[in-house]
Parts: C-alpha cells; sequence; structure tokens
C-alpha cells in the first residue's frame, strides 16, 4: 500500500506525521492513508532533541505503537540509519519486524542535527552512504520501501550535489527521493524535480515552504508530500493553553468546552469493540 502511494507520479499522495498511538489514530480518522513516523515528532514527544538522542530501540518501540494502533502503512524516517551500513539494515530489519512499510534514509552524520537547526551540516560520504542503502534494500528491499533523503539543499551544496547524490542513491536502489529544502519556497524544490525528470518517485516535506499550493506539486508530478510535524506542534500549543489557564485559573470549567471529552477518547481507542469482546469472550465465575 505504500508502495502504491509513494511510488506511483500519477497521483498526488499525502502522509500524515504520528509520533504516537493517539496522534497516529487522529490522522486515520482524518482520512489519512498513510503515516510518516516522523523523527523529530517522535523525539519531541519523549522530551529528546532530534539529534538521534532517543536510541534506534526506543524509537522502533514507538513506531509498533503506530502500526499496531492504526494498521495504516507507515513510512519511517529512519534518520541516518543511526550508523554505519550496519546499523542501517538492523534498524530496517527490526522496523519490518514491527510492521512498517517503509524508511526514509537521510545522507547525514551520526549523530544527526534535525535539518533546520544550524547552517551547513556535515553530510556523509556520497559512496558510503550509497553503501547503506545498497546494505537496506539487500536486506529488507521486498517488504520495505526505500527512500533516499538527500539534505544537500539543507546543507548549503547546491542544486548539482543534489542532482549528483539523487543519482547515486538511486544507483544504490532507492525507491524514491526525497529532496528537502529549507527554503520559504517551493522554488529550488521544484527545480530539482525537473531536473531530475522523473526518474524516480519525488517526495517532499514542505514545512518551510507551506504557502505553497499543493496544486503546484501535482503540476510538477511530485509523488507524495508529508505533513511531518504537524500534530506535535498543534499539541504543544494546546497542552500550554490548557495547563496555562488551569494553573493561573486553579480550576478546569473554563477550558473544559475547548478539550475532548472523555467519550471521545473512549471513541478514539475504541472502547466499544472491548465491550463487545468482553461480552463474547469474558466469562467470570
Ligand atoms: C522529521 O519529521 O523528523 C523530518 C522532517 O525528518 S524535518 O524535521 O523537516 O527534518
Ligand atoms: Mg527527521
Amino acid at each position: 500500500m505504500l508502495r502504491a502511494l509513494v511510488c506511483s507520479n500519477s497521483e498526488l499522495s499525502f502522509l500524515m506525521e504520528a509520533h504516537d498511538g493517539l496522534s497516529g489514530a487522529i490522522a486515520k480518522r482524518a482520512g489519512f492513508k498513510g503515516l510518516w513516523a516522523s523523527g523529530l515528532s517522535i523525539a519531541t514527544s519523549l522530551g529528546y532533541r532530534d539529534a538521534n538522542e532517543a536510541s534506534w530501540s526506543q524509537f522502533v518501540d514507538v513506531v509498533e505503537r503506530i502500526v499496531d494502533s492504526t494498521e495504516l502503512p507507515v513510512l519511517v524516517d529512519g534518520d541516518g540509519g543511526f550508523g554505519n551500513f550496519n546499523n542501517a539494515r538492523l534498524l530496517a530489519r527490526k522496523l519490518r519486524q514491527r510492521g512498517a512499510a517503509g524508511v526514509a534514509l537521510e545522507d547525514s552524520c551520526f549523530p544527526k542535527m534535525n535539518s533546520f537547526v544550524g547552517e551547513r551540516h556535515p553530510l556523509a560520504d556520497v559512496n558510503e552512504f550509497s553503501g547503506r542503502l545498497r546494505a537496506v534494500k539487500d536486506t529488507v528491499g521486498k517488504d520495505l520501501v526505500l527512500v533516499a533523503r538527500v539534505e544537500a539543499l539543507i546543507a548549503g551544496f547546491g542544486m548539482d550535489e543534489a542532482l549528483l547524490r539523487a543519482h547515486a542513491y538511486a544507483a544504490a536502489g532507492a525507491d524514491a527521493i526525497l529532496i528537502h529544502s529549507r527554503k520559504s519556497t517551493a522554488d529550488e524544490v521544484l527545480s530539482f524535480v525537473s531536473a531530475w525528470q522523473d526518474r524516480l518517485p519525488v517526495v517532499i516535506v514542505p514545512t518551510k515552504y507551506y504557502r505553497t499550493p499543493v496544486s503546484a506539486y501535482r503540476d510538477a508530478g511530485i509523488s507524495t508530500v508529508i505533513w511531518a510535524n504537524h500534530s506535535m506542534r498543534a499539541a504543544i500549543t494546546a497542552m500550554r493553553h490548557v495547563c496555562g489557564r488551569v494553573s493561573a485559573e486553579e480550576c478546569t470549567e473554563a477550558i473544559e468546552p475547548h478539550i475532548a471529552t472523555l467519550d471521545e477518547v473512549f471513541d478514539l481507542l475504541k472502547y466499544d469493540e472491548l465491550a463487545r469482546a468482553e461480552a463474547r469472550y469474558l466469562r467470570l465465575p
């Protein structure tokens, strides 16, 4: 299913960020057909920075909850693979075991830093990173969609370097290329796509260039848009608001109409199914 979403150039697909089972369930209710297990959002929800502070196993545990609670195809942000080719293929195997549908690997060095923090990130050597991709492809290639993420524009190395890397990663077996940009317009992403000429499907993350209408991406033949961190950021705003009011007012009456009811919580997590299962299976003496 993820292959159909990400690897088709004929229709633009959308992946919504999830950072836990709850945000995954909410995205599913909103109609999203696939999810992005965001490294930034998962790290943030665990109280870590997006700098490989969370271990790969902590990360995989969260992915398991997202997959299990939503049963949607999940493209996992695998950062740089948590090390060399061997760490990357181990991560990919574990993600396959937990039911992920795909993994995106970026050409960063371990430990990585979030793409929007700092200016000139060190990039991995092209050949070394291609080896990481090949190792993942050889290990899980039949079962997981492999997205190679090019950080050259983010790191300020320019379009030629981005294209050179995308070609190398395609040759290494990637199923799609994620081209990332920190610009406030989509210009450089769209230039990349026109120079790339549909060689592999292109995935984008319009976090900074959020004003561009998605029709521009459809026209350009982009395959997938990832809304990478919006539920996590929405949660921060909502929780900050509620905590501030409750702290100041020493009372929850005023915020009660503005937060989800308990019935909504029970509905989201399908407590009704549990009640039906109890009626069927629970025979108390
Ligand atoms: C993430 O969601 O963790 C991403 C996208 O990798 S970004 O934060 O833009 O690097
Ligand atoms: Mg990330």
